[in-house]
């Protein structure tokens, strides 16, 4: 029974009309202020209007951040496209549900307490993410095991800085994960329907070697600002070489564990999604096919190209972490 919630919802997003999604977003980016596809507008100056008067668009600040000094040929997907089009339950299960009803969510105060099998466990509160660490931009491929993608501009940190300040026990072999329990503030923490089936707060986790991989970020931000509340604010990750649902969103909880730690998927269906959850063009879901993707890229609903998906999302310095392992078997 519960099983089958989150099949039926998923079953819905893949068969969800490009049309219906379109129409709804444009009324979004319209009360949103965005006034161009490649408007460079922060929300700030957003219009009320769709949200209501008294019923405002959350409020991005500007960051300070280290540009990406890479050359990526990639084009960003349009900023309009990466806040309207989630995958975030605690908001809905609808990818215009998260834009519609995170809005009001409360960012600030925060706290991220960092805990576990550490010499140093700590806490950050809102002002020390943006703070403790330097920021830098990270433009990486976002690759969702629904078999759509983006290109998205980070902001943020390196997860290894935050552990090494920690400093982890040799007996920590997994970091855990876990978004905030509010169900006042989140409508899909109420029931299990609302919510796709997951039983809340959702839940992630790593090997430590993934964890301090440099590529592994914690984000604070995108297109130059801190995170809307439907990409996860105040703080996220992302793990690039990872299907999307690896990259937890709003953290409250991080923990150095001796336990391969439980994630909120591979509890409701073991079977469709793996803990390691590694990007595989070889090794489809039980339900479709991994071996090709959705690039979500212009700002036209005819500007969606079907590409090959690469192993480990093209990020292949990370083969190493995984020698030796028959990854068909570990999906
Ligand atoms: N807490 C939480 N984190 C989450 C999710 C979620 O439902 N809840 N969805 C995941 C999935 S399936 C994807 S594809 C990404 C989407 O991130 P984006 O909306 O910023 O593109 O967030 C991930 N993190
Ligand atoms: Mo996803």
């Amino acid at each position: 029974m519960l099983i089958k919630v989150p099949k039926t919802s998923a079953a819905k997003e893949n068969q969800i009309t490009d049309e219906s999604v379109y129409h709804r977003r444009r009324d979004i980016i319209k009360s949103m202020g965005f006034v161009g596809a490649s408007s460079l507008l922060s929300s700030t100056s957003a219009q009320a209007s769709f949200f209501g008067n008294d019923d405002k668009p959350f409020k991005t600040q500007a960051l300070d951040y280290a540009p990406d000094a890479k050359q990526v040929s990639t084009k960003l997907t349009p900023e309009e496209k990466i806040i309207t089009h989630n995958n975030f339950y605690e908001f809905g299960t609808g990818k215009s549900d998260p834009v519609e009803n995170a809005q009001q969510f409360k960012v600030n105060p925060w706290r991220l307490s960092v805990e576990g099998l550490a010499e140093n466990p700590f806490s950050l509160d809102y002002d020390d993410l943006f703070k403790q660490f330097p920021l830098e931009e990270r433009i990486y491929r976002l690759r969702c095991v629904e078999a759509w993608s983006m290109v998205v501009p980070w902001i943020g940190f390196s997860l290894a800085a935050l552990i090494k300040k920690a400093k982890p026990l040799s007996s920590a072999k997994y970091v855990a994960f876990e978004t905030l329990y509010d169900p006042k503030q989140m409508p899909g923490q109420k029931n299990r329907f609302a919510g796709g089936g997951i039983d809340y707060p959702y839940v992630e986790g790593l090997r430590i070697d993934e964890a301090v991989h440099p590529l592994t970020l914690l984000s604070v931000g995108l297109y130059g600002k801190t995170l809307p509340p439907q990409n996860g604010a105040p703080i996220r990750l992302v793990v690039p070489w990872k299907y999307g649902f690896k990259s937890i969103k709003s953290i409250t909880r991080i923990r150095l564990t001796d336990k391969r730690p439980p994630t909120s998927w591979n509890r409701l269906a073991p079977n469709e999604y793996g803990f390691y959850a590694n990007v595989n063009p070889s090794v489809d879901h039980p339900r479709w096919s991994q071996a090709s993707e959705r690039r979500i890229s212009g700002a036209s609903l005819f500007s969606r190209n079907r590409i090959d998906t690469q192993m480990f999302n093209g990020y292949e310095e990370v083969a190493p972490l995984y020698d030796g392992m028959n990854l068909r078997k570990n999906f």
